[in-house]
C-alpha cells in the first residue's frame, strides 16, 4: 500500500492528511490538526507562515513515525503570496487577502490599464483581493520594500521552498493572480508592465502534478525522515478539488462549498466574452490543462463569521445547532445578496443582515435560526442565478449539480439547493480537496493517469449523497421575489 500526506490550509485551520491508494481506491485520514489563524499587527493583516510551517514539520514527524511516506503535497486558498530576497530569505511576513490594503483599489488600477483589457488578458474575475492587485499596492505605496525583492512565491509554492529548495510557480496557483495569460502558462508582459510589477519577480511555471523533488537533507535531519518526495499538486486549494469532482459527464456544474463557494463548469479552454466578462466569470487554470469557468461567490463565510460574532456576544452554537435551528425557522422570510461587500468584512453580520433586510423593506430576521436560513436561501437562490448566466455563457444545459467540500456537511445547504436550481444534487467529498491533493501525488507517481481515471477513483472512494428538488411551485414564486430584492435592491 502506498502512502502519501496532503497539507490543506483552510479559512481557520490547517490538516495533516495521510492518503492511502489500495486496489484503485483512495482512503484519508487527519493525522495533525492547527489552527490557521491570521494575525494584525499594527494595522496589518498577516499570515503566521512560520508558525504554519513549523505546524507542517509536526504533521511530517508523526507521518513520519508511521513510516512509509512517499510524497507530500501542499495546497491553500489562491492570491496570496510571499517575498524572497536575493539571498532566498523570506523579506516579510505574507499579507492575508483580507487585509485592507486593497479596498477600493480598482479605480487607481483603472487609470494604468482597462479593466476589459485586463479581463481579457487575463480572463479572471475582477476581484480586488487577486494578487495583481495586492502587488499594485505594494508598488504604489511600498517601492523601496518591493525593490528589495527577487521572487514572488503563491503561497503553496512558498512551503514547497521550504520544504525542498527550490523555487517554482506551479500552474492553478499561478491562475489566481490575473498575471496569467488567459489559459496559457505563461505571464502576461502588458499586464506586469502597466501594473508596474517587475517581471523578473515572477518564478518559471510548471504544470500541476510535478515531482519538485526531495524533501532538503536539512529538514530529513530535523525529523529523522527517510527520503521523501514534494510534489507541485495543484496548490490551489478549490482546483485540488475539482479533481475529486465524482463527475462522469464531460459538462458539469460543480459548487465547492467552504469559506467561498465556486460554483462553475470545467471547459477545455477559456470562455472570454462580453457575456462573460458582463457576469464578471473566471478562467482558472486546474489540472490537465483543464479551465475552470467560475465565479467566486460568498460562501459559509457568511455563517462562520455570524457564529463568531454570537460566541463574542456569549452565545455559541455548533453548526449542527445552527442548522436545526434554521430548519425550524419560518421559511423564505427574508433574503439577501450574499456577495454585498457589506458581507465580506469580519464583524457583527447579523446587524448587517438585519440592517439589509430593513432596508430592502422585508421581515427583518431576529433568531440565529432566522439569520441562518435567510443565509442558506440566500446563497441557494445565488446558485440558481449563476447556474443561469453559466448557461447562458456556454450555450448548455446540465443535468445535477455537483457540490464537494465542508459545506456540504448542511444537509440543508444541499437541500434547498436542489429545489431552488430545481436539479438533482450530487453531494459528495466533503474533503474534496484533500481527495485532489492525495490523488494527483498518486498520479505524480504514475500510479493513476489521467483526470477520467482520477475521478472513477475518487466515486470508489468516497460518500456521496444525492438530493432531489421538490416543492417546485413555493421555489419558484420565492426565487422571484428574490431576484426582486436583487434588483432593486428593495421589495
Ligand atoms: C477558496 C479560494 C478561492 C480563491 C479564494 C481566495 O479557498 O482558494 O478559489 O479565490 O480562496
Amino acid at each position: 500500500m502506498k502512502k502519501v500526506i496532503a497539507f490543506d490550509l483552510g479559512a481557520s485551520s490547517g490538516r495533516a492528511m495521510v492518503g492511502e491508494l489500495n486496489n484503485n481506491s483512495i482512503s484519508i485520514r487527519e493525522i495533525h490538526r492547527f489552527l490557521n489563524e491570521p494575525v494584525l499587527v499594527s494595522g496589518t493583516l498577516y499570515w503566521d507562515v512560520l508558525r504554519l510551517f513549523h505546524e507542517m514539520k509536526k504533521g511530517l514527524l508523526k507521518a513520519g513515525n508511521e513510516g512509509d511516506i512517499t510524497s507530500l503535497g501542499v495546497d491553500t486558498w489562491g492570491v496570496d503570496f510571499g517575498l524572497l530576497n536575493a539571498e532566498g530569505k523570506l523579506l516579510e511576513n505574507p499579507v492575508h487577502y483580507r487585509d485592507t490594503r486593497t479596498k477600493g483599489i480598482l479605480k487607481a488600477v483603472q487609470e494604468k490599464m482597462g479593466l476589459e483589457d485586463l479581463y481579457r488578458i487575463t480572463g479572471s474575475q475582477l476581484m480586488e483581493i487577486n494578487t495583481a492587485f495586492q502587488l499594485f499596492s505594494l508598488a504604489a505605496h511600498r517601492k523601496d520594500f518591493l525593490d528589495r525583492a527577487k521572487t514572488l512565491l503563491l503561497m503553496p509554492d512558498l512551503f514547497n521552498y521550504f520544504f525542498t529548495g527550490k523555487s517554482y510557480g506551479e500552474y492553478s496557483i499561478a491562475s489566481t493572480t490575473q498575471l496569467l495569460e488567459a489559459g496559457e502558462s505563461k505571464w502576461s508582459g502588458e499586464v506586469l508592465r502597466a501594473l508596474e510589477i517587475p517581471k523578473e519577480l515572477l518564478p518559471e511555471i510548471i504544470p500541476s502534478g510535478t515531482v519538485l523533488g526531495p524533501v532538503l537533507e536539512e529538514i530529513r535531519e530535523e525529523l529523522n525522515l527517510m527520503p521523501i518526495n514534494v510534489v507541485a499538486v495543484a496548490g490551489h486549494d478549490t482546483q485540488s478539488a475539482l479533481v475529486a469532482v465524482p463527475a462522469e459527464e464531460k459538462d458539469f456544474i460543480f459548487i465547492s462549498c467552504g469559506t467561498w463557494s465556486l460554483m462553475g463548469t470545467e471547459l477545455d479552454s477559456p470562455l472570454i466574452n462580453e457575456k462573460s466578462a458582463g457576469y464578471n466569470f473566471t478562467n482558472e487554470g486546474g489540472y490537465g490543462g483543464k479551465v475552470s469557468f467560475l465565479k467566486n461567490l460568498t460562501g459559509l463565510w457568511l455563517i462562520q463569521e455570524s457564529r463568531r460574532w454570537w460566541e463574542k456576544e456569549g452565545s455559541s452554537y455548533s453548526f449542527s445547532q445552527l442548522e436545526q435551528m434554521a430548519e425550524e425557522a419560518e421559511p423564505f422570510l427574508c433574503f439577501i445578496d450574499t456577495d454585498k461587500e457589506e458581507f465580506s468584512l469580519p464583524g457583527n453580520l447579523p446587524e448587517r443582515i438585519r440592517n439589509y433586510c430593513r432596508d430592502s423593506g422585508q421581515r427583518v430576521p431576529v433568531t440565529p435560526g432566522e439569520i441562518v436560513r435567510c443565509i442558506d436561501e440566500s446563497l441557494a437562490f445565488k446558485y440558481r442565478m449563476v447556474l443561469e448566466e453559466i448557461g447562458d455563457c456556454t450555450g448548455l444545459s446540465y443535468e445535477r449539480l455537483y457540490m464537494v467540500g465542508g459545506g456540504i456537511n448542511s444537509a440543508l445547504l444541499c437541500r434547498m439547493t436542489a429545489c431552488a436550481c430545481g436539479k438533482e444534487v450530487m453531494a459528495g467529498p466533503v474533503e474534496a480537496t484533500v481527495y485532489g491533493n492525495v490523488a494527483l501525488q498518486f498520479a505524480a507517481a504514475g500510479d493513476i493517469d489521467g483526470l477520467p481515471a482520477l475521478r472513477s477513483i475518487i466515486r470508489q472512494s468516497a460518500d456521496i449523497a444525492v438530493y432531489s428538488p421538490k416543492e417546485q411551485n413555493e421555489w419558484q414564486e420565492a426565487y422571484n421575489r428574490y431576484k426582486a430584492v436583487l434588483s432593486n435592491g428593495t421589495v
